[in-house]
């Protein structure tokens, strides 16, 4: 018996034996899973990226050749290797690469600057690094030095195009090596939590449960090889990585699409082009498209299924999706811990325009309960708290965070707060969580604040959700001046200098004498929100 990465909460014996009994958890990892869809159809499209036309034997071969090349730098099983890349085929080389060998990616996003990877190659002891030389007019180079000056255990930076003084991702792979690879019950990698604390959580997936999610998902949305699915947000986000995403098109042996910017200027002619048969948004671009489609300067005939995830749909956009785009609507109500629940194919419209669908697994368990873990009465909105075969039962080394995110019977506490209809499906409702969901993009609000309170003239601050027509959120940081106040400008510039994600950079600074209180003296952040908002708005 293997030792268990240390770190990383497992299920419970009987439950891992009960999601082994019946037959959840099948024994597969993700390096076999590309060997057995190799062999399987090795001539069909596996992916589809700029100019590359990989079939599934040539996706094989390569990922052979890079685990190679990746042990021969001296990488090996369970090393982290923080993976930062768009959405090109190389991102699937490498990841499938290290699952090969064990090794485990590190998810970064596009989006994340020297805070965030600074802080995920530290938190992870990774050994590498894999970026683009640039993409989107950023210079991840540059960023590749300071981690690298700042993370003594960062050996390998691996870039894709030119690689300055690092090393070029092309160079590394040769001849296939034998690798010992992972276990089915080991963790595959780190998937992100969109979170609320100060610094975000990383959450350890395994091959087992996370290939029972893809199997589960594939199933639900009825991937098959004809499936065409157009990758058009970031690769590495646990929706389009896995609901069912590209690996359920690769466990489906269908042909996944990337394209590198979710605009409809480039996801369109791709769509035509391709045949595209479903692909997956976040509810602004949702309506960017349907205001694009409008035009129809594209055939988008195709496509058959729009699925819509990461934040809630107003129901008035979620009914203009048929009528516009000529394609069913899927609500996706997922979190990268786990549960992800849908709305099914073969729903009425009417659920499939007010609700976010329901869990796809039989073995989902779910509550619905008050602020003291009780039960509320059928359709009363309360906590979503959930449990299953695939929904994590701890974060990575977080054993203070895990005792309150979970509770002592293993169920995770989502955040969520969610109303159960009498056909069984969820509707999101509001959050509990300190975290504000801009478009679908997750951001804490104390991770925001800490990097505010860094600055000299800043003696506290709040950062809260404000209603926005586009985003459904937008970020608003009230901040209580130390002095005289700095200019707003100033300190969002001073939060990008410390290298924070541009999307978690307040989008308004609000300037104010003292915050409402709780009645246990802590920031009311409900008072603050509902202030805003008579402020910004006074006739609503
Ligand atoms: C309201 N809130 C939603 C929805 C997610 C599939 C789809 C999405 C994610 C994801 C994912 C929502 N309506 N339809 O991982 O596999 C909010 C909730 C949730 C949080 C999780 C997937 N869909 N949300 O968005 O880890 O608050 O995953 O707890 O980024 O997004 O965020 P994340």
């Amino acid at each position: 018996v293997r030792e268990h990465l240390a770190g990383c909460p497992p299920w419970p014996e009987d439950f891992a034996r009960r999601y082994r009994e019946a037959g959840y958890w099948r024994g597969e990892t993700f390096g076999q899973l590309l060997r057995d869809r190799a062999r399987d159809f090795g001539t069909h499209v596996a992916l589809v990226a700029g100019t590359n036309r990989w079939t599934y034997a040539e996706l094989d071969a390569r990922v052979d050749r890079m685990a190679a090349g990746f042990h021969a730098l001296g990488i090996r099983a369970r090393d982290r290797v923080v993976v930062q890349l768009p959405n090109v085929a190389e991102f699937y080389e490498v990841i499938f690469a290290l699952f090969r060998m064990g090794a485990l990616p590190v998810f970064a996003l596009p989006a994340h600057r020297a805070s965030e990877i600074g802080y995920f190659c530290a938190f992870t002891e990774a050994v590498g690094y894999v970026i683009p030389d640039r993409f989107g007019g950023f210079d991840y180079r540059t960023l590749a030095e300071q981690v690298r000056a700042a993370t003594p255990t960062l050996k390998h930076v691996l870039v894709l195009g030119d690689a300055g003084s690092f090393t070029a991702l092309a160079s590394v792979p040769c001849d296939p090596v034998a690798l010992e690879g992972p276990a089915p019950a080991d963790v595959a990698f780190f998937q992100l939590s969109g979170g609320s604390t100060g610094v975000p959580k990383l959450i350890p997936r395994t091959h087992d449960d996370y290939i029972y999610s893809l199997r589960a998902s594939v199933d639900v949305c009825r991937f098959n090889r004809d499936t065409v699915y157009l990758c058009a947000l970031p690769a590495a986000h646990n929706f389009p990585l896995s609901s069912p995403g590209v690996l359920g098109t690769f466990y489906a042996g269908g042909t996944a699409v990337m394209a590198l910017h979710p605009s409809p200027d480039v996801a369109f002619p791709l769509i035509e082009r391709e045949r595209v048969t479903v692909t997956a948004l976040v509810p602004p671009l949702t309506m960017v498209w349907l205001d694009s489609a409008q035009a129809k300067r594209h055939d988008l005939s195709s496509l058959q299924v729009l699925q819509v995830g990461g934040a809630r749909l107003s129901d008035e956009a979620a009914a203009r999706v048929r009528p516009t785009l000529g394609c069913a609507l899927q609500q996706v109500f997922g979190m990268a811990e786990g549960l992800v629940n849908y709305t099914r194919l073969d729903d009425p419209e009417a659920l499939i325009v007010t609700t976010q669908g329901r869990p796809m697994s039989d073995a989902d368990e779910l509550r619905v309960v008050d602020d003291d873990d009780v039960a509320v009465a059928p359709g009363e909105t309360g906590h979503l708290l959930t449990r299953g075969p695939y929904t994590i039962r701890g974060y990575y080394n977080a054993e203070t965070h895990n005792a309150r995110s979970f509770t002592t019977d293993g169920f995770y506490r989502t955040g969520d707060l969610v109303r159960l209809t009498p056909e069984g499906c969820l509707v999101v409702e509001g959050r509990a969580k300190d975290q504000i969901n801009r478009g679908g993009d997750k951001v804490a609000a104390e991770e925001v604040e800490n990097h505010l309170l860094a600055h000299p003239s800043v003696s506290d601050a709040a950062v809260v959700a404000i209603p926005d027509k586009f985003l459904g959120e937008r970020t608003c940081a009230v901040v209580i001046p130390r002095g005289e106040a700095p200019a707003a400008s100033a300190l969002n510039a001073f939060l990008r200098q410390r290298g924070l994600a541009a999307f978690k950079i307040p989008d308004r600074i609000e300037f104010v004498a003292s915050f409402p209180q709780t009645g246990v003296g802590k920031v009311s952040k409900k008072a603050l929100r509902d202030s805003l908002r008579q402020s910004l708005n006074p006739s609503s």
